[in-house]
């Protein structure tokens, strides 16, 4: 029997998840096939070590389902598996950086990754990370107007001649120059390391630059516009196949976890039906009508726009104000009250991450949620009507 707490709280949430508008960047909903799976008996067994090499006996079955995993990650993103390998154990984005970083480095190398506050991830190589204990970061940030400043970016590589470069980001809506990185990684002997997290669906359909033709390792969460588990995996080339699966097992984690496995072999099978495409194609269109309505109704855009799935709003500069005393989490509660959900977020110059100016907006949920055009003009209407109405 369920405990009865519990099962308040999850129709609870069954009830949030159903009424909110959920523009969360890097939140999705899965389909009913991965929600089975993920709740399935494969949550039992243990299966340390990998296809063919277990620790544990019984494992002919996950043997076959994560080699399958494997063919499925390979083939969305058009890999040939003489030249590609793919680890899809991680548990999470964090632990699979991680895991990439340990593999090629070792201890106090330097790193050089993407500012948190400029819209790299955490373990970009911010101080709090883990990450920052064990090696060296190096940061670069963006310019005035929130773009990628490759001016900087090299000149930092030649200076520090760090043994990785990361690229790849959270909260940046421009296109990302992956060919540049990999050709400045490149001309300092520098690994090339890109977290795709975000715009992993995007890269699948070809609506954004593919990391992997100037990349060594590829990481990404699975479940953002890849619409699978919560969970990642690495891609790296062939040659580097052995140090990053000791890096993932027996280095990092212990037993994988074989229904969220299951789950991304799924979530993979569906990247590649052309359904995901036009997916794909209908979140970048979202996020662009969105963009220029918020624009027109006097939002103030980093960048001043989008290419990808989100948009990054400075809150504190928008409707022609200089510094509103409306802040990043003044407007995520105002939304969240109004059941619109988007996080608070750090905008280039900020300098505290838990009250930034910004607010990240994002379309991967309510698409497949079946919004269209329309809906984003009358969600833009609607953040408008919650943001402009406080009196400043
Ligand atoms: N927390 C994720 C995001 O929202 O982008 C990154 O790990």
């Amino acid at each position: 029997m369920l405990d009865k707490k519990l099962n308040f709280l999850i129709k609870k949430e069954k009830e949030r998840q159903k009424k909110e508008i959920n523009l969360i960047a890097s939140e999705n909903f899965v389909s009913r096939e991965i929600l089975e799976i993920l709740g399935s008996p494969l949550v039992n067994k243990y299966s340390e070590g990998y296809p063919g090499r277990r620790y544990y006996p019984g494992n002919q079955y996950y043997d076959e389902i994560e080699k399958l995993a494997q063919h499925y990650a390979l083939k969305v993103f058009n890999l040939s598996p003489n030249k590609w390998h793919v680890n899809v154990q991680p548990y999470s984005g964090s632990s699979a950086n991680f895991a990439a970083y340990s593999a090629l480095t070792t201890p106090k190398d330097k790193i050089l990754g993407m500012k948190l506050s400029s819209g790299g991830h955490l373990t970009h190589g911010h101080p709090v990370s883990l990450v920052s204990r064990f090696f060296k970061f190096i940061q670069y940030g963006t310019d005035k107007n929130g773009l990628l400043d490759f001016n900087e970016i090299q000149s930092l590589a030649q200076k520090f001649r760090p043994k990785i470069i990361v690229s790849g980001a959270t909260a940046y809506s421009r296109e990302i120059k992956f060919k540049k990185f990999g050709e400045i990684a490149k001309s300092v002997g520098a690994y090339h390391l890109v977290d795709i997290s975000h715009i992993a669906g995007l890269v699948s359909a070809k609506l954004h630059q593919s990391p992997f033709p100037y990349a060594d390792v590829v990481t990404t969460t699975t479940h953002k516009t890849l619409r699978g588990p919560r969970s990642a995996v690495i891609f790296c080339k062939k040659e580097f196949a052995n140090l990053i699966d000791k890096a993932v097992f027996p280095g990092l984690q212990g037993g994988p976890h074989n229904n969220v496995t299951a789950a991304k072999a799924q979530a993979f099978y569906e990247a590649l039906k052309p359904s995901f495409k036009k997916y794909q194609k209908q979140i970048v269109k979202n996020a662009k009508v969105l963009a220029d309505s918020l624009k027109s109704l006097g939002f103030n855009l980093i960048t001043g726009g989008t290419d990808n799935h989100l948009i990054l709003i400075d809150i504190k500069s928008s409707f022609g104000h200089k510094n509103s005393h409306i802040n990043g989490l003044i407007a995520e509660k105002l939304l969240e009250k109004n059941g619109i959900t988007a996080n608070r977020n750090s905008v280039p110059g900020d300098t505290s991450p838990f009250n930034p100016s910004g607010i990240r907006i994002g379309v991967p949920a309510v698409t497949t949620q079946g919004m269209k055009e329309n809906d984003m003009k009358k969600i833009a209407k609607r953040i408008y009507t919650i943001l402009s109405d406080v009196k400043n």
